[in-house]
C-alpha cells in the first residue's frame, strides 16, 4: 500500500477564517491508490485456520496467518456480488486512516464453485471497545479517556465523511482495538452498510446554488451523514455511564415505547452515574442526540467542541461505566442488538423522510420574500 499521493480538501484556496466561507476547515486526507483484486488462492500467501473472530450479517471473520512473514491477519468471506464489491471499494477508500480498521488485500476466489470476495484486514488483536472498559478496574476508567476515545472515533468519521462516505453502521461490535495493551489504538470497521454520497447530493459545495434542482436529487441522501453522528451520541453516553440512553422496558429488540423515546429525543442524565459528569461532555451529547437530523451537529463541528479539541481541560473524573457494564452483563447483548435495530430503522427512515412543505421551509431567498410581502402588507393595509 501506497500513501504518497494526497489531495487537499477543499481544493480552492485555503480558508484561514474558520469562520467564515462554505469551508470550515481545511482538510487533508490521504487518497489511497486503486484497489487491485488479486485471483491467486489465498493459500498461495495464508495458510486459512478455524478460528472465528466475528459474524457479520453478511460474511464470517477468520484468523489466517500470512505465510511469508508469519503475521496473523483476519479475513472477512463474501459471497461476491455488487453490494459486496462496494463494501471493498468503499473500505479501501478509507483505509489509510490510522482510525479504521486497515485493508491489507483483497482476493477474488472460487470456493464450494461460488465466487467470493476475500476481504484480508489488519487483526485486531483487542476486541472491543467495551469489553476493555469493562475489564478495567472499577473507577479506573476517566472522564478524560472517554473523550479520547471519542476524539477517535470521531477521527474515522471525519475521514470518511470529507470524502463524502457515510458508514451507517457505527455501534459498539464494529470499534475494536488493535491489541489489549495500554497503547492499543481503536479503529473503525464493517463497511457493509456505507454509502457513497453523490457530490449533487452533498450541498457543502459551493459551486452551484441548488435551488432549482429536483429535490428527490436532494432528498434522502442528505440524512445518511448525521446517522453516523446519532451513533457517535450514543456511544458517548454509554462510555460515560455504561448503559445506554434510550431502552426498551418488556426486552423486546425495539418496542413502541422505545421508538417513541428516540423520536422524541427523551432521554435524562440520572444520578448518580451522571452526578460528576462535566455539563461539557452533557451539552455534547445533546447536540449529537438531536431528533431533528438536519439541526444534528455535524462532524466538523464535533471535532472542534470544547470537550473533544481539549481547549477546556478534561476532568480525571472517575466514571461509573466499568461498574455498570459488569453488573449489566446479561443486558449488554440486548443493548447492542437495540442499536442494531434503531440503526437499521433510521437507515430506513432517513430514506423516507418528507420533503419540506413550503411553510416549513427556511430557504433564505424565501424568508427574503416572505419579509417583503409581508413589509408591502403593512405598507398598504386592506
Ligand atoms: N479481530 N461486528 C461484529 C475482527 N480483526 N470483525 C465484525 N464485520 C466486520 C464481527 C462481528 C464486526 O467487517 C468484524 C468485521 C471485521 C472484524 C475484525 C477485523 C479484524 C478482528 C463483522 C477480532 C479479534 C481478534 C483476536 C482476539 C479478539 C478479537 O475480532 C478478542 F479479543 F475478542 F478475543
Amino acid at each position: 500500500m501506497s500513501n504518497q499521493c494526497q489531495l487537499a480538501f477543499p481544493i480552492q484556496q485555503q480558508q484561514p477564517n474558520l469562520s467564515a466561507g462554505p469551508f470550515p476547515e481545511s482538510v487533508v486526507v490521504p487518497v489511497n491508490v486503486p484497489l487491485q483484486i488479486k485471483r491467486n488462492v489465498i493459500t498461495d500467501d495464508y495458510t486459512l485456520t478455524r478460528q472465528v473472530l466475528g459474524m457479520g450479517i453478511n460474511g464470517r471473520v477468520l484468523e489466517i496467518f500470512n505465510k511469508e512473514s508469519g503475521e496473523k491477519f483476519a479475513v472477512k468471506m463474501l459471497q461476491d456480488c455488487p453490494e459486496s464489491r462496494r463494501e471493498v471499494e468503499l473500505h479501501w477508500r478509507v483505509s489509510l486512516c490510522p482510525h479504521i480498521v486497515p485493508i491489507i488485500d483483497v482476493y477474488e476466489n472460487l470456493y464450494q464453485s461460488k465466487k467470493c470476495l476475500l476481504i484480508i484486514m489488519e487483526c485486531m488483536d483487542g476486541g472491543e471497545l467495551f469489553s476493555h472498559i469493562q475489564d478495567r478496574g472499577y473507577n479506573a476508567f476517566t472522564e478524560r479517556e472517554a473523550s479520547d476515545i471519542m476524539k477517535s472515533i470521531g477521527e474515522a468519521i471525519h475521514f470518511c465523511h470529507s470524502i463524502n462516505i457515510a458508514h451507517r453502521d457505527i455501534k459498539p461490535e464494529n470499534l475494536l482495538y488493535t491489541s489489549k495493551r495500554q497503547d492499543a489504538v481503536l479503529k473503525l470497521t464493517d463497511f457493509g452498510f456505507a454509502k457513497e454520497i453523490t457530490t449533487i447530493n452533498s450541498l457543502e459545495t459551493p459551486c452551484f446554488t441548488p435551488y432549482y434542482v429536483a429535490p428527490e436529487v436532494l432528498g434522502p441522501e442528505k440524512y445518511d451523514k448525521s446517522c453516523d453522528m446519532w451513533s457517535l451520541g450514543v456511544i458517548m453516553y454509554i462510555l460515560l455511564c455504561g448503559y445506554p440512553p434510550f431502552f426498551s422496558n418488556h426486552g423486546l429488540a425495539i418496542s413502541p415505547g422505545m421508538k417513541r423515546r428516540i423520536r422524541n429525543g427523551q432521554f435524562k442524565f440520572p444520578d448518580p452515574e451522571w452526578a460528576d459528569v462535566s455539563e461539557e461532555a452533557k451539552q455534547l451529547i445533546c447536540h449529537l442526540l438531536e431528533t431533528e437530523p438536519t439541526q444534528r451537529m455535524s462532524i466538523t463541528k464535533f471535532k472542534n467542541h470544547p470537550w473533544i479539541n481539549l481547549s477546556v481541560e478534561i476532568p480525571q473524573t472517575p466514571l461509573h461505566t466499568s461498574r455498570v457494564l459488569h453488573e449489566e452483563q446479561d443486558v449488554w447483548e440486548q443493548v447492542k442488538d437495540e442499536m442494531t435495530n434503531a440503526l437499521q430503522t433510521m437507515r430506513v427512515d432517513y430514506h423516507q423522510i418528507q420533503i419540506k412543505t413550503i411553510e416549513a421551509s427556511t430557504n433564505p431567498l424565501l424568508l427574503k420574500r416572505r419579509k417583503k410581502t409581508k413589509n408591502s402588507a403593512m405598507q398598504h393595509p386592506g
